[in-house]
């Protein structure tokens, strides 16, 4: 079993409930335990400004699965909460959003599935509540989570629960 962390955003069709269920479909994958669940933030969206705020969480999974099985299963839990790829405007609004944030210490670069998490250092909503649930994480290839942490604002991220 390894240890993983995955990003969880909505903005639509309520999101505080969007998240909550997500925490409980990542709980039911198979092979999986969730280990932890971080506080919920709101905060304003990156990207285009005309959409609502997002609600964002991380979750901490201990699995056997693959980077590769899990990245299917995340995409069939968004499919099953009514996400719609066919609007899909980059960065724009979405009923949920799991993204594989880091998968144990691996460093996987292929064409659909890059971890560590692109974007992940660069984004409050995703680094202050990994911060919360494991803040002595070291990023494989990224660095230390508390150093990043500290590089961040977190001004604009208010925690709901
Ligand atoms: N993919 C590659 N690597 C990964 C990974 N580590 N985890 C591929 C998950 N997926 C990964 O995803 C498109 C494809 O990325 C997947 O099919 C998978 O093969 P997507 O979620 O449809 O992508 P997207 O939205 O078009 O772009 P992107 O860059 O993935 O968006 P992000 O990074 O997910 O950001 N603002 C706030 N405040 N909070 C947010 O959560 N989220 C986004 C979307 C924009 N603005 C936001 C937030
Ligand atoms: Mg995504």
């Amino acid at each position: 079993m390894l240890r993983c962390y995955i990003g969880i955003g909505s903005n639509l069709n309520d999101p505080v409930t969007q998240v909550r269920q997500a925490f409980r479909a990542l709980s039911d994958l198979p092979d999986t335990s969730l280990v932890a669940q971080s506080p919920l933030y709101s905060n304003p969206p990156l990207g285009p400004q005309d959409q609502p705020n997002y609600v964002n969480a991380v979750a901490e999974l201990s699995t056997a699965l693959s980077p590769q099985a899990l990245l299917v299963k995340l995409l069939e839990v968004e499919l099953q909460a009514g996400r719609d790829r066919a609007k899909g405007i980059h960065w724009g609004p979405r009923v949920l959003d799991l993204d594989l944030l880091v998968y144990s210490d691996l460093i996987v670069f292929e064409p659909n599935l890059k971890v560590p998490h692109p974007g992940i250092a660069h984004r409050s909503f995703v680094l202050l509540p990994l911060f919360d649930i494991a803040p002595q994480l070291d990023i494989p290839g990224v660095g230390a989570l508390a150093q990043l942490v500290e590089r961040t604002s977190p001004d604009e991220l208010c925690r709901i629960e």
